[in-house]
């Protein structure tokens, strides 16, 4: 089947979908009809803790696809875009599970996203309907739903978990159980879902990630993470994001046949306490959680975590030292994942030798990822060097949705995603990350495109240049830091740069946090802002004092 969406995809050559295929990668099987088999083989099993809330595999089952058949009543059908807002509760899980079996494909957007990120995702994937929660921290989400509405043309529909207003549905009532689905399902080279790109450029891009591939994805990071039917799974970051959803995630634990945990936020308090409740055996943080989680555990003990086996972590670089005490304050072992929403997954192997899980971000999960670490000029890099990594494989799509300007950067002619990461290769074959030649800012796991920060920026009457940087930080790995040359005569707060951006209606994370301002840039030999220059500069203050 052609879906509406085909057009703007790029699709594997020929003869690598023949290859991924006879290789086993892509089954030929949705993650619908597979979740499906899941609740059929083990209906009482407990899927899914949100509070008070739970549900079995066969209820979970049962209010998914009575929600898809809700959605297709309301005129929504296979091939649409429904942009997804939630936080970590029930709906998040019921409503994906629902647009997988019924074809719709989720947007996956982040709670953070505010007006600017929203429009652009909307519109980008001409989506139809829109997610959200009625209020979440102090801010209307249904009302910004409602202004965006009026704005994209392509929205019609405003799905609420919460107290919807009149124009709007009440998520929660949809996915009561009741209806029976009564569609077909979606095809497994079907687009599955959209993840967005950490980005380097202005907006995120849209990734089209294919039931094939996802369900690979998922299903090979469950084997490697040890996941069973016994596996309780614990979501703390976001969960619209890969390494929560499908790595394995929501959708690996529930494939496997586990439960899933979830928890609106890492704070270790209410963490630990899920731990033990639910004795939870697997869990995914950014390096910045995981050190809170071993402050907490090294003042308050670790009795709490007693069922906990693996903890995944990964979205940014896990110093050496924090990875040595993982195991001894927390009593888990980890697992070091490098990923991306492009495709390409690295883990640390449970049986690793030590040093390895401690020290490297681990290998790639497939043997037909191809990795390649190259330098300026793309040629390979000697054994043990530092390399720009490039890579292609079986769930790596060869190009962003609807970005041709932008995939002959990303990518190379013959289908390379250019990841941006320089990484040096272990004479075991393990990767370690050892910095980046992409223009992006990684705060604590959340990725912020310099470019963007560098463009809204600009938008203030008074800049005249600025450069967006990353300064380190003793808690989030890096934040960003702005250096503005003013206007002459002019000058420029931060308490400006911020409100600016606030008022373009950007998500507060991406916010510059310190700035700098110069009469002037250093700049390279070619007439670049000297970034790396700047990086340096602020290193240097900061260490100064
Ligand atoms: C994950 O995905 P994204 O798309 O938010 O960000 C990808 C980028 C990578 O290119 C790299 O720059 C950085 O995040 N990164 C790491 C890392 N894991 C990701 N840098 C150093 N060490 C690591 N362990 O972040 C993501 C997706 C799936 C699973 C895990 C993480």
């Amino acid at each position: 089947m052609i879906t509406p969406i085909a057009e703007g995809l790029v699709p594997w050559p020929e003869e690598f979908v023949r290859r991924y295929t006879e290789a086993g990668y892509w089954s030929g099987r949705t993650l619908g009809e597979l979740l499906r088999e899941v609740a059929d083989r083990t209906p009482d099993a407990p899927a899914l803790v949100d509070g008070e809330v739970r549900l079995t595999h066969r209820e979970l089952a049962e209010r998914s696809d009575a929600l898809a058949e809700r959605l297709a009543g309301l005129g929504l059908v296979a091939g649409d875009r429904v942009l997804v807002q939630l936080p970590n509760g029930w709906e998040f899980v019921v409503l994906t599970l629902a647009c997988l079996r019924a074809g719709l494909v989720p947007v996956m957007a982040l709670p953070a996203h505010r007006r600017a990120e929203l429009t652009h995702l909307a519109e980008q994937a001409e989506a139809s309907a829109i997610a959200v929660p009625d209020r979440l921290r102090d801010f209307d989400h249904q009302a910004l739903a409602a202004e965006l509405v009026a704005g994209v043309p392509s929205l019609r529909h405003v799905l609420v978990a919460g107290d919807p207003a009149d124009t709007h549905h009440d998520l929660r009532a949809l996915a009561a159980p009741g209806a029976r689905w009564s569609g077909t399902g979606p095809s497994a080279r079907d687009v599955a879902v959209f993840l967005l790109s950490g980005g380097t450029t202005g907006l995120p891009k849209l990734i089209a990630r294919t039931h094939d591939d996802y369900v690979y994805n998922a299903r090979r990071t469950a084997e490697l993470a040890g996941m069973d039917a016994a596996t309780g799974y614990l979501v703390s970051l976001p969960a619209g994001h890969n390494f929560p959803l499908a790595c394995p995630g929501i959708l690996g634990t529930l494939l496997a046949g586990g439960k899933v945990v979830m928890l609106p936020s890492p704070e270790p308090v209410r963490a630990f306490a899920a731990i033990a409740a639910e004795r939870v055996t697997h869990s995914a943080v950014v390096p910045a959680v995981a050190a809170r989680w071993l402050e907490h555990a090294t003042d308050h003990g670790a009795a709490q975590l007693a069922s906990l086996r693996v903890l995944q972590v990964g979205g940014a670089r896990l110093a050496d030292e924090l990875a040595a005490r993982i195991r001894p304050v927390l009593g888990a072992s980890l697992q070091q994942v490098f990923g991306m929403a492009e495709g390409l997954l690295n883990v640390t192997r449970l049986d690793d030798p030590d040093d390895t899980v401690n020290t490297t971000q681990g290998r790639p999960i497939c043997a037909d990822d191809e990795v390649r670490l190259v330098d300026e000029l793309d040629r390979d890099v000697p054994d043990g060097e530092p390399g720009s990594l490039l890579t292609r494989g079986p769930y790596t799509p060869r190009g962003y949705y609807r970005a041709a300007e932008q995939n002959a950067k990303a990518f190379t002619p013959d289908g390379w995603y250019r990841s941006g990461d320089i990484c040096r290769r272990t004479p075991d074959g393990n990767l370690v990350v050892a910095g980046r030649d992409k223009d992006m800012i990684n705060r604590g796991g959340e990725k912020i495109s310099a470019e963007e920060v560098e463009n809204l920026v600009y938008r203030l009457p008074s800049v005249r240049q600025v450069a967006a940087v990353a300064m380190p930080d003793a808690v989030l790995g890096e934040r960003v830091c702005v250096f503005v040359v003013p206007r002459p005569g002019d000058t420029v707060t931060l308490e400006q740069v911020r409100a600016g951006m606030l008022a373009a209606g950007v998500a507060a994370f991406k916010l510059p946090e310190r700035l700098e301002l110069r009469d002037e840039l250093p700049v390279t030999k070619v007439g670049k802002i000297d970034k790396k220059a700047l990086r340096a500069d602020v290193a240097a203050r900061l260490a100064a004092v």
